[in-house]
């Protein structure tokens, strides 16, 4: 009932959580891009037990996986409106959002995943909490999404100039659009359920993503050099309207939080398994994968990236100088 409410009428959400601070059940429903069997989706579906388990049944939520309910833009305006309650968010795409969640998005600003759980537990992790909150997107727990490496179809990628020229396909974000033509490369900025296709068609000669996606999707099929350039490493979220979240009583909020954690915590183990498990997949069928032994060309390249967000977000500076002197 509260899920129909807030599917019509954005200010209806108020309403809803009112009534959801009197007990009333209530209905979620929560997005995925994932198919079945990736860490995430096993993870969400955990997250759906768990809530229903921990409110009594007073909150229950439909997972709608395999980007079935939209692109992962679309998804996040639409959790940010309340007609989703919910969703699994990398958070590339929010941070055109939320400046505060940007600074993730700029290569190589950790130094490996331990590094950005360490801030995301910090004050780092709480300001790009509180940025994103302030945009409506309350960011419950995070997810482990390893790190971004290049691949395409045609050579190994050692340095920079090995990018230049290419086509290659980014998540909707002009920090990435930037990196891109930083290395001479040309950005094509494309939905995730699109690059399967306009890899195999050469509308695109390469992409990025982390050992699970590049497997899962299919893509080492059509992009068989695989290059450890380790230039992103973005946390995921499991996101939840603020509003919604804020409208639940303090016993609701502490079950809420508690289940995403204790997701956060079997995704987290179940990404370890698949990182190593995509990896012997797709070596096994054949792909090329190469060390990127010199990364200093491609950090040094990234000088004008981090200028322009400065640039754009003086104010946060501190923050990148936070994440940087973090050990
Ligand atoms: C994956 C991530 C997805 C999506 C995708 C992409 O690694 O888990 O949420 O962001 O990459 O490249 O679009």
């Amino acid at each position: 009932m509260c899920q129909k409410i807030t599917s019509t009428l954005i200010g209806a959400v108020a309403a809803c959580s009112i009534l959801a601070g009197a007990a009333q059940a209530e209905d979620w429903r929560g997005w995925n891009i994932h198919v079945d069997g990736y860490p995430n989706t096993v993870a969400m579906d955990k997250f759906a037990e768990l809530l229903s388990e921990k409110t009594g049944g007073e909150i229950t939520l439909k997972m709608f996986h395999g980007g079935t309910l939209g692109s992962q833009p679309d998804a996040i305006e639409q959790v940010r409106l309340g007609a989703l309650e919910v969703g699994n968010f990398n958070l590339g795409p929010i941070g055109p959002i939320a400046p505060e969640a940007n600074v993730v998005s700029l290569p190589f600003i950790f130094k490996d995943v331990p590094h950005m759980f360490r801030v995301l537990e910090g004050e780092g992790g709480q300001r790009i909490a509180e940025g994103m909150a302030a945009k409506g997107l309350l960011p419950l727990a995070w997810y482990d999404a390893g790190a971004r490496s290049f691949y395409n179809g045609a050579k190994p990628v050692n340095a920079p100039e090995d990018v230049e020229g290419m086509k290659v396909r980014v998540m909707n974000n002009d920090l990435y659009s930037g990196m891109i033509s930083e290395l001479g490369g040309n950005p094509s900025p494309m939905a995730f359920a699109e690059v399967y296709q306009s890899l195999k068609t050469g509308v695109i000669d390469g992409a990025e993503n982390n050992w699970p996606s590049y497997e899962s999707t299919g893509h080492y099929e059509v992009a068989p050099y695989y290059s450890l350039s380790q230039h992103l490493i973005i946390p995921e979220c499991i996101c939840i309207n603020a509003d919604v979240y804020e409208g639940l009583s303090d016993e609701m909020k502490a079950a809420v939080a508690e289940a995403a954690q204790e997701s956060a915590a079997l995704q987290r183990q179940l990404w370890a398994e698949r990182e190593a498990s995509s990896r012997e997949k797709v070596e096994a069928a054949g792909v090329t994968t190469n060390e990127v032994v010199d990364k200093a060309p491609f950090q040094a390249a990234m000088a004008p990236v981090y200028e322009g967000y400065l640039a754009a977000n003086p104010d946060l500076r501190p923050l990148v100088e936070l994440i940087q002197s973090t050990d």
